[in-house]
């Protein structure tokens, strides 16, 4: 066992001392957030998930690095619902260096939805995508989409558009950095999460030719918006354009309630998550030898735990450890062979399988030349003050007494035809380095800065 944890620790250190860029990690549906890489496809190399597609030909321009590959779990989101991405220039660890990526990294920042009609077989790349947002430079506060993310600590939020029919669809992050497109070209970040979003229509989503796009294939890279130059031109006086299609939103009337989620559900048996992976209550046991088997079932899902754990963290797996699989070994040790204790209840609380949210949720970006017929765009989620950390499955009855948490739910606002539901919001005062699970290590904050990241991909592309 020790030892499995310490190849873990060692996955850990590696992907702290790899150059990073960004990557997506974690998804929020209304304010709540999902977990850590749950739903998210990323590369499960933490030396490599935060890197650009090599290749605007590549297939993996679709989904990005092993974006092809499913994740289990396929999250519930409502037509019109906000959602919202958080990206990190360091897996675990969303305030580590700038946050979500170095301040270098100006562009652009897009959202790509595909419908599919299997959610764990249907090839991300080919055609059948359509842009729902884009952000590239805000004239009004002469502010690049990357710095607008970095102010808001990584967490994108936009809305999906209310006349989605009711399926399965990867949601596609797409960010362009073209600070050195002399020199590396333009770097593409794509990752996509797993959605099954519920409207108030079935079928295909009927996508206008021009706004229907192929990835790869969507850009050239003689496009204006991947040839702009940064150090010679003034976005304020020559404006740069966003590559690829205009934005597509169908209106209609929002979710129903009759859509059900078949593929990709997190099992109502699942006690703890972390990411794509869950935990299942043990045997029961009421000897010596059944209390050993049942710890012995809780230290073998925590080796899944880990293997299947992501660069975004195993934050999950440490409370599987301390808050079941310690504890039972203790009642082994003391004599206490009835059990499992609170059986079949939640380990532990959400937002301890992830990492502390870095800032407020924000509101939804306005994206320049962005119309949805007949649509009110929900405003900002809000719950109070704090941070829309935790709520995951609305469901807290294992959280353990004593725990140094508020829950504090807001009262349902409404807003023009928009009814925001309230969101659960959890205030985390314990002290984030009781919540870390990786290990302190000397790497500097800012892993060396910008320019060394992106010489060490030009580095490695060439190696390959
Ligand atoms: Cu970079």
């Amino acid at each position: 066992m020790r030892s499995n944890l310490f190849v873990a620790g060692l996955a850990t250190i590696f992907a702290s001392m790899a150059t990073a860029h960004t990557v997506l990690t974690t998804v929020f549906v209304n304010g709540v957030n999902q977990g850590d890489g749950t739903c998210i496809r990323m590369s499960k190399n933490p030396d490599r998930a935060t890197f650009p597609i090599e290749g605007i030909n590549n297939a993996n321009m679709a989904c990005g690095l092993e974006g092809a590959t499913p994740v289990a779990f396929t999250c519930p989101a409502p037509a019109g619902s906000t959602l919202t991405f958080a990206f990190r220039e360091w897996a675990d660890e969303p305030t580590k260096g700038a946050g979500p990526i170095d301040p270098s990294h100006v562009g652009s920042i897009a959202i790509y939805l595909k419908q599919v009609p299997n959610i764990a077989t249907t090839s991300p790349s080919g055609g059948g995508w359509f842009k729902i947002y884009a952000d590239g430079y805000d004239s009004s506060t002469k502010q690049w989409s990357a710095k607008k993310l970095i102010a808001d600590k990584g967490l994108l939020s936009f809305s999906l558009p209310s006349g989605l029919p009711t399926g399965y669809y990867l949601a596609r992050s797409e960010i362009i950095a073209i600070h050195d497109i002399s020199g590396s070209g333009p770097q593409f970040f794509v990752n996509c999460a797993q959605l099954f979003i519920s409207g108030s229509t079935t079928g295909t989503v009927s996508i206008p030719s021009d706004k229907s796009v192929s990835i790869p294939g969507h850009v050239k890279s003689s496009d204006p918006g991947l040839t702009y130059n940064i150090y010679e031109s003034n976005p304020d006086t020559k404006p740069y354009t966003v590559v690829g299609p205009a934005p597509f939103r169908p209106g209609g009337a929002g979710p129903s309630t009759t859509a059900k989620q078949t593929d990709g559900v997190i099992p109502s048996t699942c006690i703890l998550k972390n990411a794509n992976w869950c935990a299942r209550e043990v045997p029961d046991f009421s000897n010596e030898n059944e209390c050993w088997k049942a710890s012995d079932d809780c230290w073998a899902q925590l080796d899944k735990c880990y293997t299947s754990a992501p660069p975004s963290g195993s934050r999950g797996c440490k409370v599987w450890q301390e808050k079941k699989c310690d504890k039972i070994v203790d009642s082994c040790r003391s004599g206490d062979w009835k059990g499992p204790r609170n059986k079949g209840q939640k380990v532990g609380s959400e937002s301890e399988s992830s990492a502390p949210v870095p800032g407020r949720i924000p509101g939804v970006g306005v994206s320049p030349g962005v119309e949805e017929p007949g649509v009110v765009v929900p405003e900002p989620v809000e719950g109070g003050d704090e941070y829309g950390n935790g709520g995951g499955e609305g469901d807290n009855n294992g959280e353990e007494e004593g725990e140094e948490e508020e829950e504090n739910l807001p009262a349902p606002t409404t807003r023009g035809a928009v009814v925001v539901p309230p969101v659960p919001t959890t205030l985390v005062t314990r002290p984030v380095t009781t919540e870390a699970s990786a290990p302190v290590t000397t790497t500097p904050a800012n892993g060396g800065g910008k320019k060394k990241g992106c010489k060490n991909y030009r580095r490695r592309a060439g190696r390959n």
